[in-house]
């Protein structure tokens, strides 16, 4: 059993990729909620989303986020109406958020709407948010303090960035499903997608108790660099990183994990990183445009977990010793 902690596009696209090479009850995803928001009276959890429709065939593989089969009347009636459309329904899409929102005001835990959604969707791996509680990333720049889509969608990352936050992830519960997992026997691998690991990874991280489970693990946890060659493959973990007075590289990446990681994949651009990388570092082609790159890469990062087993059981355990 693998459990994959993904957000944003980058971490949908390896969750494909594993959903594609192992049975859907070996793998269970993990995803960042800290871009939920409410907007337009909608209770909106995007990076859910992400992974629900690529894992269910429905995302639009252009951009990554949304539908392929879309029509924007919704949009277009809103924008002659004088509606905020800054921040992109399609008339499917919206289907979802209406009836998410009708859930949750019900009463229904985020957790389970997504997990029939999901199986509506034909989505098979099982997907679970990282928590049931709310938590909000919020970033301090330069323009003051703005919510995260304000930031990612309305100002399409042009602020400068100075400190992130997490609201309510100091008061928020791991979901159950995950911290069972993390102490299964069953468990062959933790696998910290490439999603920026500011707004997608360190939310996850920052919900107590979670970081002890993952450092208690008796599987080997194994990241994939977000960064090639200093650029991230989409939207801002390199300029972030800068803002944040960080040197944009795979390594650095590898640093924030610190003390989490067993392995470490990065791409053959990257291999001059190595040296300064303190986890058992795999090179790879770690850029995911077709379907057979998603299925390689993931075959990669199992194949690579499976080794670190091999070598913790004679003893020769890379890092963590929980
Ligand atoms: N991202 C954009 O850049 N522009 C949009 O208009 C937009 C709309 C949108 C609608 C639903 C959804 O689930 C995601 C959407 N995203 C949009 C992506 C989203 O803002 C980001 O993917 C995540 O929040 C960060 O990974």
């Amino acid at each position: 059993m693998i459990i994959a902690l993904s957000g944003g596009v980058g971490g949908a696209k390896l969750a494909l990729g594993l959903s594609r090479i192992m049975p859907p009850e070996d793998l269970l995803v993990v995803v960042n909620t800290g871009d939920d928001f409410e907007h337009l009276g909608l209770s909106i959890s995007p990076d859910i989303d992400t992974v629900a429709y690529t894992l269910s065939g429905l995302a639009n593989r252009e951009v990554g986020w949304g539908r392929h089969d879309e029509t924007w009347s919704f949009m277009e009636t809103m924008e002659a109406l004088g509606g905020d459309t800054w921040f992109r329904l399609g008339d499917r899409d919206l289907a979802l958020h209406v009836e998410r929102t009708r859930r949750l005001r019900n009463g229904e835990s985020l957790s389970a709407v997504t997990a029939d959604l999901c199986r509506r969707m034909g989505v098979g791996p099982r997907v679970v948010p990282m928590t049931d509680d709310p938590v909000r990333t919020r970033l301090l720049t330069d323009l003051g303090w703005l919510d995260f889509q304000e930031y990612f969608v309305h100002r399409r990352c042009e602020p400068v960035v100075s400190q992130l936050q997490f609201q309510g992830a100091g008061a928020a519960k791991p979901h159950p499903a995950f911290i069972a997992a993390l102490a299964d026997p069953a468990l062959e691998a933790v696998v910290i997608c490439p999603s920026n690991p500011f707004i997608s990874v360190e939310p996850i991280l920052a919900i107590p108790g979670v970081r002890d489970a993952l450092m208690a693990c008796k599987a080997p946890i194994i990241a994939v660099s977000p960064i090639i060659a200093g650029r991230a493959v989409k939207g801002p973990t390199a300029k972030m990183m800068t803002e944040l007075g960080m040197d944009p590289s795979a390594g650095t990446v590898a640093q924030r994990y610190a003390d989490l990681l067993d392995g470490y994949v990065i791409d053959h651009a990257d291999m001059a990183e190595v040296v300064s990388i303190d986890a058992r570092v795999t090179l790879a082609q770690t850029l995911m445009t077709t379907m057979e790159d998603r299925e390689a890469l993931a075959k990669i990062v199992v194949e690579a977990a499976a080794t670190l087993r091999r070598r913790e059981m004679h003893g020769l355990r890379h890092r963590r010793v929980p």
